[in-house]
């Protein structure tokens, strides 16, 4: 059964792939995603270690000259997506968008390091790609940072790689839509518009980018002058342990002063992340930087912190809290509270679970000696596949597959979770 599995995941990678980098799935999302990429290097290091490299080398290679990793890169045009490269504007030679996406590459560079067994020929591509993966997480710092707080804030639902979830509607009740030019939107004739992100947010999304785009993507001006303004314990919490992966990556090739400045920088955050403990849930929750407040949003961004190596008790609480969304659901982890009012279990990000995320949350959590809740959300996530196939995400009651087929991540998830 599991080589029956990794067979047909392996088919829908390759199927997905373009050569040197992968689309998330035809039709829906036809270039290069961020996070998608560092994830599904991931699936390939399994069965073509060179190709994975390879996924990373092509998603860093259109990193600006600032430090920043944008979160699309619009390799070949194609207008079955909106907003394309004549919305954004960044004027790059290799179209990009100019907003970020959550920082996985360092935490699949220090896997696919692990993996590859001549280490002469994995220390060659490192030291090549390492400095990049820094320099992007220094940009965070710097530019989602400023006040050096020890926690870096995305200033577009889109950056967070959880859309519409939950966590982001107060924020999004602050970004006006007056004024924005009319458009079409083309992610709802490739899946069910009652999965997909409300014309609302939509227009929301689109403002951020039209006010951005009219401030010439200068990150040194963005974060301040965004009235969408958030601080997301995943997001954070993925960062922090990339740049502990780049401490190690450091050492092992013998940078003691990249080695240094990346483990301050997890050291720093870790403890940051302190102050996004929500007592009254049990799990991490988001800070509106632009109200000054910590929300209250059960979503699963407060649990996808785990990946951050947090401290032992906090990661049991975490993986209680698991436990009771389990008595709440039919398949962990569901993206948002199944008991809270705004719980939604078709709406992508608003109920639906996703295997990335909980890929991300077990290898967390399995390292903060909550090795049994890991395998269970391994197993759930398992169980979703062989009921529903490589969907995009998951109704978290039903199983039933929603959004795009065929989906690189998840189908590299398996792999990995399989291998
Ligand atoms: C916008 C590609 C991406 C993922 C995100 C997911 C979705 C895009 C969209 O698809 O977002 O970036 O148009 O819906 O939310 O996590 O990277 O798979």
């Amino acid at each position: 059964m599991s080589q029956a599995l990794i067979d047909q995941a392996r088919g829908v990678m390759e199927g997905n792939d373009r050569g040197t980098y992968t689309v998330p799935t035809h039709g829906l999302y036809p270039f290069q995603w961020n996070w998608d990429s560092a994830l599904s290097a991931l699936g390939f290091s399994h069965f073509d270690m060179d190709r994975a490299w390879v996924e990373v080398e092509t998603l860093m290679a259109h990193q600006w000259d600032d430090g920043m990793v944008p979160h699309i890169i619009f390799h070949e045009p194609d207008d079955g997506y909106f907003p394309g490269p004549n919305v954004w504007q960044t004027r790059r030679d290799v179209p990009t968008t100019g907003i970020t996406q959550p920082a996985v590459a360092g935490f699949a560079l220090r896997k696919l390091y692990d993996r590859t067994e001549d280490k002469a020929v994995a220390r060659e591509r490192l030291a090549k790609l390492l400095p990049k993966v820094h320099a992007w997480h220094k940009w965070f710092y710097r530019d989602r940072d400023p006040k050096s707080t020890g926690l870096v804030a995305i200033i577009h639902p889109w950056e967070s790689g959880r859309d519409n979830s939950v966590d982001w509607d107060e924020g999004l009740d602050a970004v006006p839509i007056e004024g924005i030019a009319p458009f079409t939107r083309r992610d709802t004739t490739h899946a069910n518009p009652d999965h997909r992100p409300s014309d609302e947010q939509y227009k929301c999304y689109i403002w951020l980018v039209e006010y951005f785009r009219g401030l010439g993507w200068d990150n040194a001006k963005l974060h301040d002058a965004s009235p969408f303004c958030l601080v997301d314990p995943g997001f954070n919490g993925i960062l922090i342990r990339s740049c502990d992966d780049v401490a190690d990556l450091a050492e092992f090739l013998g940078d003691p002063s990249m080695a240094s400045e990346a483990r301050a920088m997890a050291t720093k955050g870790r403890a940051a992340l302190e102050s996004l403990w929500n007592p009254t849930l049990g799990q991490y929750t988001c800070y509106n930087r632009a109200a000054g407040h910590l929300q209250d949003t059960p979503s699963i961004g407060g649990l996808l912190a785990a990946i951050a190596d947090v401290p032992h008790a906090r990661a049991d609480a975490l993986a209680r809290r698991i436990a009771l969304l389990a008595e709440r659901c039919g398949y962990l982890v569901p993206s948002h509270d199944p008991i809270d009012g705004a719980f939604d279990s078709l709406r992508y990000w608003r109920g639906p679970t996703w295997l990335i995320v909980n890929y991300l949350i077990a290898e967390g959590l399995g390292r903060s000696e909550q090795g049994a809740m890991a395998q269970r959300i391994l197993a759930d996530s398992l169980r979703l596949i062989e009921k529903s196939g490589f969907a995009e995400y998951y109704d978290p009651n039903s199983g039933e597959p929603c959004g795009g087929g065929d989906f690189t991540w998840t189908a590299a998830m398996v792999i990995e979770i399989l291998k």
